[in-house]
């Protein structure tokens, strides 16, 4: 693991180009992360760990996400809490890991439920402390009445479950709302949907460099013909959250570990270099 802020071990880097007119070749706009030198061992800021990082959803899956926020150990002013905004989608929030905090409210305690072999600023082998809640079977989520949002503050030393459908087929953008760590590479893409369930943009936007006039409404199209395209998703049910045993047994579900860590200085510095 590098020491800076990062996704899964990568530092999110925009495309140079628009994905939806490079989906056939994502590399020619973007570093593809599977080709970077990230060294795990990494002990200072490292900027080989920059890539378009990015999920894929299939269209119509309940989608779980479960995000940890490493901090620094929790040691009293070190780590930050990150408010994560998710584009594209509200989300629920299934439940908060909280850490626990001394009587000056400093943190004492990462949340115990989230197991980070080694020192806690290295997290590559993070799981589930009780394998029971691996694929998806968190224990304590809140099914009945979640709150619905599209941005949550993740706590240091903490972690939060989020679900949402995908239901809005295209290339999205979640990050922290802090514009240090987002710039520092806090945040992921995510695309919703095969390329023939994706929307084009319009045909005069530019591709490029340009100006685009919007004159009319443009026709919603999907790519090939250029017809106006029908994308009535296929849904396994509301747009309710259900229980991970009921997702798991009825619906598609797809499961992300997502791990995050930002640290003040090496913020700094990566805003500095960029
Ligand atoms: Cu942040």
């Amino acid at each position: 693991m590098h020491y800076d802020s990062h996704m899964d071990n990568f530092m999110f880097q925009f495309p140079t180009g628009i994905p939806y007119y490079h989906s056939d070749n994502l590399d020619l706009i973007s570093t593809n992360c599977s080709t970077v030198n990230c060294p795990k061992d990494a002990v200072k800021y490292d900027r080989n760990c920059r890539c378009f990082y990015y999920k894929k959803h299939k269209l119509g899956n309940i989608v779980q996400l479960t995000i940890y926020n490493m901090g620094n150990g929790g040691g009293m002013g070190t780590g930050y809490a990150h408010p994560i905004h998710i584009h594209g989608t509200h989300f629920y929030v299934m439940k908060v890991g909280w850490p626990t905090y001394n009587a000056s409210g400093f943190i004492d305690k990462m949340n115990p439920d989230m197991a980070c072999p080694g020192d806690t600023t290295d997290c590559n082998l993070i799981g589930w402390a009780d394998n029971s809640w691996n694929n998806g079977a968190v224990q304590g989520m809140n099914t009945k009445n979640p709150s619905r949002r599209d941005t949550i503050t993740l706590p240091v030393g903490g972690y939060i479950v989020i679900r949402f459908r995908a239901l809005n087929p295209g290339w999205w953008f979640a990050h922290c709302h802090l514009e240090l760590h987002l710039m520092g590479g806090t945040g992921w893409a995510y695309k919703v949907g095969d390329d023939d369930q994706i929307y084009m943009p319009p045909d005069n936007f530019p591709k490029d460099c340009g100006v685009f006039i919007l004159d009319k409404l443009p026709d919603l199209r999907l790519p090939g013909d250029g017809t106006i395209g029908s994308t009535t998703p296929q849904t396994t049910g509301g747009t309710t959250p259900q229980s991970t045993r009921s997702t798991t047994s009825g619906s598609p579900i797809s499961l992300q570990l997502a791990t995050i860590v930002c640290h003040f200085i090496t913020c700094l510095l990566s805003i500095m270099l960029i």
